[in-house]
């Protein structure tokens, strides 16, 4: 048993669609949470930045004194996974991995597509993981740079955010693929519209989900789940940005109340 926190960190607050995945499964756990949002986005920065910016997350969650480190971010993920998690003794997971084995498990034709920031389609670490698993697969990625600010504009509903999805996933449509990973914590907002440009036939993949069973098993196989949780737990979420607009965002999205909101500065 360890009662510390699990960190998660994001580029902002997309990551919080997978806090919410751990509120849901993980129940018992605490979470700490650091968003960037001062710097967000990532998805089109230089790696080298997104290299710089996400190891000062980490070390800020590390001083915390978290058990794991969940990289909720795909790009951050993409660039740095690798990297972090040889460097910290704790358990380091991202979402790149977990998202990749769901696709295989639901793909019945091993025609896969996936969805994201230009960083992490560049990156090229979704097809690595994949064709690693299954080297016969196939794997159509593509970068979708309006989709994040369309999330971010409030607008995710709307008629136009409907033209601006299907018009950028036509081309996906043309693969003829039967999975689709959302690769970004933006898009299981633009859920329903992508749904509708790919077809009925297509199945949606969340890799925040897929992390998040991940993240489960890792506590048990470590033997550091939380014991039931007792009403002191405290979750924390940090920003670099403002703790108003934050708080507007978490509390519509969390089911919580009285969220603990500290701005920091990082860098
Ligand atoms: N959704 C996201 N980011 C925003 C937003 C949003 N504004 C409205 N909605 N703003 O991401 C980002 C820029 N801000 C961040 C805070 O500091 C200043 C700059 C997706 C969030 C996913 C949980 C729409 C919106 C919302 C509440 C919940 C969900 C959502 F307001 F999409
Ligand atoms: N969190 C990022 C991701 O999942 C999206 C937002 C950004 O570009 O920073 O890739």
């Amino acid at each position: 048993m360890n009662n510390q926190p699990i960190g998660f960190l994001d580029s902002g607050v997309g990551g919080l669609t997978v806090v919410k995945e751990s509120l849901k499964q993980l129940p018992n756990e605490t979470v700490y949470y650091v968003g960037d949002t001062k710097r967000c986005p990532y998805g089109s920065r230089p790696v080298e930045e997104i290299r710089e910016f996400t190891w000062e997350m980490v070390e800020f969650l590390v001083k915390k004194g978290v058990k794991m480190i969940v990289i909720a971010c795909n790009t951050a993920t993409a660039v740095t996974l690798e990297e972090i998690k040889k460097t910290l003794k704790i358990p380091v997971i991202g979402v790149i991995i977990p998202g990749s084995i769901a696709a295989l498990r639901v793909t019945q034709t091993q025609r896969i597509g996936v969805i994201g920031t230009e960083g992490t389609i560049h990156s090229g670490q979704y097809p690595k993981a994949i064709l690693s698993k299954y080297k016969n697969a196939n794997v159509f990625g593509l970068a979708c740079p309006k989709f994040v600010p369309l999330v971010e504009s409030g607008e995710y509903r709307s008629e136009k955010a409907r033209e601006v999805v299907e018009e950028t996933l036509k081309e996906m449509t043309e693969h003829n693929i039967d999975t689709l990973v959302m690769g970004c914590t933006h898009y299981p907002l633009l859920k329903p519209l992508i749904q509708d440009a790919m077809g009925e036939s297509v199945t949606l993949v969340n890799p925040g989900s897929e992390t998040v069973s991940e993240a489960s098993m890792l506590l048990d196989y470590y033997e550091i789940p939380a014991e039931q949780n007792t009403d002191q737990m405290q979750h924390r979420f940090y920003t670099t940005g403002e703790v108003e607009t934050f708080r507007e965002i978490s509390s519509s999205w969390l089911p919580l109340d009285d969220i603990h909101i500290e701005h920091i500065d990082l860098g």
